[in-house]
């Protein structure tokens, strides 16, 4: 049964959250704040023009509007707390101090990204800055982020860990066994879930019965609360105080960031779920746009320090794409490496000794799984080349309207994979 909020209307003011205005903090704080959200903003719309030029291939999921709930958020996490997210993630790596250009060459697949050009826009890591990833399993990041957050706490150690997923990922069978299991073992965790409105193409109310989503974990023992996740103070002050309970009184939290994307779920949406004016409706709350004005009536800072400020995050993200441009590919023989049942643990781990016979097979040693990536590499290259294939490229340009560049493109190879 659906609860009485389900009724709302998908507007903002039907939401039911808009916060008082929070007390400003200092200068340093609120400069850096409004910073960060800016340079989000300028590198996902970006990265969308990249993605376009096919500089970037598989998926491409922004984050444009969520930028309060996203530097809100991590604001509150000390320098030793762990961060896990989603595949919408470009923001939180930027937000907890991952290099713009590690990010957009890793957007490139490119060696200088900060998962070696391995991983791609999904599955961006940063370990130094404890930004665990980065998942492209809807859910899948609930269980892990629980795990570092037993590590920590059978270490015992002061560290938290802050896990965000989506609306959609509250239906998913491992939220209830995550918050079941978090709050048997009172570990250090704060779930976030960032309500942007949608899974996919499917609007809040027709996904979850429950759509007062802080309220959704409450059964298991995680209590939780909403913030207005376009407000950038009131988003901090709900995840620090989150952040205090689960650290200190070791009792996870759920905290409901109420926000919403400007763009598609990716590259490839079409928009047919929502109507223009809902998203013009959601623009008025702009986050970056709103935090400005206020700085700026109230005579924190002038029209010369916000242009400053975007300035700054273009030439940022302008560097992170000469960076990206110039970084190499991955070379084909490293095709094996950082894949952990290969090398040393071939032959030694339980899945070869126990259940298989304990040499190595095809594929698997090390040296020779550089060969047979070459081969086939060879192979394909060779094939790619011919005189058939040649022709046959020539016969599928000739049907297509542009030249296979531009957003056309991009929703071709975004559609390949089911739209995701
Ligand atoms: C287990 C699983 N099921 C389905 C998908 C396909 N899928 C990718 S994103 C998505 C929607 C998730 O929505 P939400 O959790 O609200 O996150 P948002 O994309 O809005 O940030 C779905 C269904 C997936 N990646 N994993
Ligand atoms: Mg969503």
């Amino acid at each position: 049964m659906a609860t009485e909020d389900a009724t709302r209307g998908r507007g903002p003011d039907g939401t039911g959250v808009q916060a008082e205005p929070r007390p400003l903090p200092d200068r340093d704080t609120y400069e850096k704040v409004l910073a960060k959200m800016i340079l989000i903003r300028r590198f996902e719309e970006r990265a969308g023009e990249m993605y376009a030029k096919a500089k970037i291939g598989g998926f491409l999921h922004l984050c444009i509007g969520e930028e309060a709930t996203i530097v809100g958020a991590t604001q509150a996490l000390r320098e030793g707390d762990y961060l896990l997210s989603t595949y919408r993630e470009h923001g939180q790596a930027l937000a907890r101090g991952t290099e713009p250009k590690a990010v957009m060459a890793e957007l490139f697949g490119k060696v200088g990204g900060c998962s070696g050009g391995r991983g791609g826009s999904m599955h961006l890591f940063d370990a130094e800055r404890r930004f665990f990833g980065g998942y492209g399993i809807v859910g899948g990041n609930l269980p892990l982020a629980s795990g570092v957050a037993l590590a920590s706490d059978y270490r015992g150690t002061e560290d938290a860990t802050l896990c965000m997923f989506g609306d959609g990922a509250t239906n998913q069978g491992t939220f209830g066994e995550t918050m079941n299991l978090a709050a048997l073992w009172s570990l250090p965790i704060v779930f976030m879930v960032i309500n942007n409105q949608f899974g996919m193409g499917t609007a809040l109310e027709r996904h979850s019965a429950v759509t007062d989503l802080s309220k959704k974990a409450a059964g298991y023992g995680v209590p939780g609360a909403r913030c207005d996740g376009m407000d950038v103070l009131d988003t901090h002050a709900c995840v620090s105080a989150a952040l205090e309970k689960a650290r200190g009184d070791r009792t996870p939290q759920l905290v409901e960031a109420v926000t919403y994307r400007y763009r598609g779920h990716s590259m490839a949406d079409p928009e047919e779920y929502r109507t223009k004016d809902e998203v013009e409706e959601w623009r008025a709350r702009d986050p970056i746009a709103n935090f400005s004005q206020r700085l700026t009536e109230e005579g924190e800072l002038g029209e010369e320090d916000l242009q400053r400020l975007d300035d700054e995050a273009m030439k940022a993200v302008d560097g992170a794409v000469e960076f990206a441009d110039a970084s190499p590919f991955p070379d084909l023989a490293s095709l094996y490496d950082d894949i952990y049942v290969m090398g040393r643990q071939v032959g030694e781990a339980w899945f070869s000794v126990d259940q298989r016979s304990p040499e190595p097979h095809r594929g698997e040693h090390e040296r020779e799984a550089g060969e047979v990536a070459q081969e086939l590499a060879e192979a394909g290259a060779a094939y790619a080349e011919g005189e058939d294939a040649r022709s046959r490229r020539r016969v599928d340009r000739a049907e297509e309207p542009g030249e296979g560049e531009g957003e056309g493109a991009a929703d071709v190879r975004d559609e390949e994979g089911g739209g995701d």
